[in-house]
């Protein structure tokens, strides 16, 4: 049931809502906070990983862990979280680990890797797992579908695309760069248990100050995400410049145009539906994150491996199989590929 349907909003708290009867239930008799209290890990501090850990430890009454695979970034951010918000300073006490059985078994898992590191993680986590457990996981691109899709720890994994902006600061520390919708959900229809799961994940985000929903197209939503990113990461990566600033690039803003049409070209001849104007949304994020620093360039300028392969690189990979030619987006990551070359000197 998406969260956003009539019967739900209507009837919101009282329980009537017979679709999801089972969850009312558990919103009647949680003792307040709305909705029923779950055990949450939160894989990865990155942007994203902070930005999820701070907002859901200050909200309700779950229980909140961070994971970090590195023990002395652990150590060093134990209990020690600041989240960043209109230059405001937030200190969250929160657990950090990098030891999956020191939380054990939870209800819901946020996987906030980086595309590249999802296969290492998700055998890294297998403890964190029982039946019941809900795995959502947020990445960039489409490079990451498979290793889940695929994978024995968690089957039936749901899929998140969030427009909510977060840079990483420091170690532990996040700034909050603006507000976005959430979407999470299933590629494959699920198990009724994880559906329901899947919707008080929605609820408790949301009660979080991430505004989320369910939608039951993630692929597409995915796809829609993807073209975005397609146009503005690598750009901002060879132009060295935060978003806004590809439209005042004339060469830039060429590029990015032709670049999210080739990736356009590719969706829809696999069938994606793809909603509005792809060029028009990618340069109305241009402006509306005009500031914003992309996470790609915060990789470059970090010196870390991007996600190239992911965003640029899988679209790429599935022209070849269709043999539709993508010129632009196998430039941007020549382009990209070269700067990673050079960062050690
Ligand atoms: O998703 C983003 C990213 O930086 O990865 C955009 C939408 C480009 C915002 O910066």
């Amino acid at each position: 049931m998406p969260l956003g349907c009539t019967e739900f909003t209507e009837f919101f708290p009282l329980g009537l809502c017979e679709l999801c009867e089972s969850l009312f239930i558990k919103i009647n008799t949680s003792g307040g906070s709305g909705f029923y209290p779950m055990k949450i890990a939160i894989i990865g501090p990155g942007a994203l990983g902070l930005l999820l850990a701070t907002s859901l430890a200050g909200a309700n009454e779950n229980t909140v862990w961070l994971l970090d695979h590195s023990p002395e970034r652990a150590a060093a951010i134990n209990g020690k979280l600041l989240l960043n918000i209109d230059d405001q300073e937030f200190s969250v006490p929160l657990p950090v680990t990098s030891n999956p059985e020191a939380i054990g078994k939870t209800d819901l898992v946020l996987l906030c890797v980086k595309s590249m590191d999802v296969a290492p993680a998700l055998q890294h986590i297998a403890p964190l797992f029982s039946r019941n457990t809900l795995l959502i996981t947020f990445q960039n691109g489409i490079g990451h579908i498979d290793p889940v899709a695929n994978s024995t720890i968690a089957p039936q994994a749901a899929f998140g695309v969030t427009s909510q902006g977060a840079t990483l600061i420091a170690p532990g520390q996040v700034r909050h760069g603006g507000t976005g919708l959430t979407k999470i959900g299933f590629l494959r229809p699920a198990d009724p248990h994880l559906h329901q799961q899947l919707n008080t994940a929605a609820l408790i985000l949301t009660a979080s100050g991430f505004e989320t929903v369910t939608v039951n197209n993630i692929q597409d939503h995915l796809w829609g995400k993807l073209l975005i990113n397609i146009g503005i990461n690598a750009l901002t990566v060879i132009h060295d410049c935060p978003n806004g600033k590809l439209l005042d690039i004339p060469e830039a803003r060429e590029a990015l145009i032709a670049a999210v049409q080739e990736g356009e070209k590719v969706a829809r001849t696999l069938g994606i539906h793809i909603e509005n104007n792809p060029v028009d949304l990618t340069l109305g994020v241009c402006r509306t994150t005009a500031a914003n620093i992309s996470s790609m360039l915060q990789d470059a300028r970090r010196k870390r491996p991007t996600e190239i392969d992911a965003i640029n690189g899988a679209l790429v990979e599935k022209a070849r199989k269709l043999s539709l030619n993508v010129p632009v987006n196998e430039d941007l990551i020549k382009k990209v590929k070269e700067i990673q070359a050079h960062y050690h000197g």
